[in-house]
């Protein structure tokens, strides 16, 4: 475990992941420890969750100043545009995806930074591949702006671990899946989505097919993950693009069946859109021997406990909210 006078900047803390992953860090490391970086609210207050900074992570010279007068060690650099969202805003999402990863790795050339976490995504994989158990090491053509904004993230991390040295460290996400903070743009949202609505409507009309499968991991495990993967030292690590993570692997009418088995008179359509594509490129499952092996990734999560939790703690959630 890291010493506690490690500081930890989060950017996109108000995300998905970032919520979660700041809750996790706040109680590792102190909330003293934490800057949480996001586009919304006051600049500069504490917040529960640590220091908050109101951060663009596209301006170069503010982020600077931020890690040098908090003299960060860590950056969860979080801050993306999803997959559905970059089809919409290729251009912005080539800027934000790549360039903010870019000066932080510079950063850590200089010796700002001690150590970078940052998420790529399956959407690296593409077209003209096996769907299934898709591994470490196959040829990598992403069909989507995300795809290959993330692969482009990939080899600038791999390049500046080879030729500066610098310990950037990278988890190829599944879609993530979880309760407390809703996803957004994402093509496997859907299994996010179905959720509210089947506590909500009892019905859904999902956007992906009823027969595709991708491979999808419940946020608890995302979290483990991410922090085993930034614990594991140094020496162990083989892979410095990105490791690939495959959690479990279903469609949305195996998902279906499954909440049906809690709210039995649930319905669900389908109504494929502009996702459907995205989707079909994707792999159907992952194989990540080589985290296993590295860092001893392992799972807690299968689809029914998934279920089980999603379902308990989004009707507390709803019934409060
Ligand atoms: C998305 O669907 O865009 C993300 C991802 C798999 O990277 N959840």
């Amino acid at each position: 475990m890291e010493s506690s006078t490690e500081k930890i900047l989060i950017t996109g803390a108000l995300g998905q992941i970032g919520t979660e992953l700041t809750n996790k860090l706040v109680n590792i490391y102190g909330k003293e420890n934490i800057i949480v970086s996001g586009l919304d609210k006051a600049d500069n207050s504490q917040t529960s969750a640590g220091f908050y900074e109101r951060m663009d992570v596209t301006n170069t010279e503010l982020v600077r100043r931020i890690i040098q007068e908090y003299k960060i060690s860590t950056v969860y650099h979080l801050a993306s545009l999803l997959s559905g969202t970059s089809e919409q805003q290729p251009l912005f999402a080539w800027k934000l995806n790549v360039e903010p990863l870019i000066n932080f790795l510079e950063m850590a050339k200089e010796g700002l930074i001690q150590k970078i976490f940052w998420p790529s995504s399956i959407a690296v994989f593409g077209t003209g591949i096996p769907k299934e158990n898709v591994g470490q090491n196959v040829i990598l053509n992403p069909a989507t702006v995300y795809g290959i904004s993330k692969l482009a993230g990939e080899k600038w991390c791999e390049y500046f671990h080879h030729k500066f040295g610098v310990d950037v460290r990278s988890i190829r996400y599944p879609g993530l899946i979880s309760w407390k903070t809703p996803a957004g743009g994402g093509t496997t949202d859907y299994a996010v989505e179905i959720f509210y609505k089947a506590i909500e409507e009892k019905k859904y009309t999902s956007f992906i097919s009823e027969n595709t499968a991708m491979p999808m991991l419940y946020m608890d495990d995302a979290i483990d993950a991410t922090l085993q993967l930034m614990n594991a030292p140094k020496n162990h690590l083989s892979v410095h693009s990105s490791y690939n993570l495959g959690g479990m692997s279903f469609t949305p009418k195996q998902l279906a069946d499954e909440i049906k088995k809690h709210i039995p008179d649930f319905e669900i359509r389908y109504n494929p859109d502009f996702r459907q594509a995205i989707a079909d490129s994707w792999p159907a499952s992952i194989d990540d021997s080589v985290a296993k092996k590295d860092w001893n990734l392992n799972y807690t999560f299968g689809i029914s406990e998934m279920t089980e939790d999603m379902i308990k703690n989004l009707r507390m959630k709803l019934a409060i909210g």
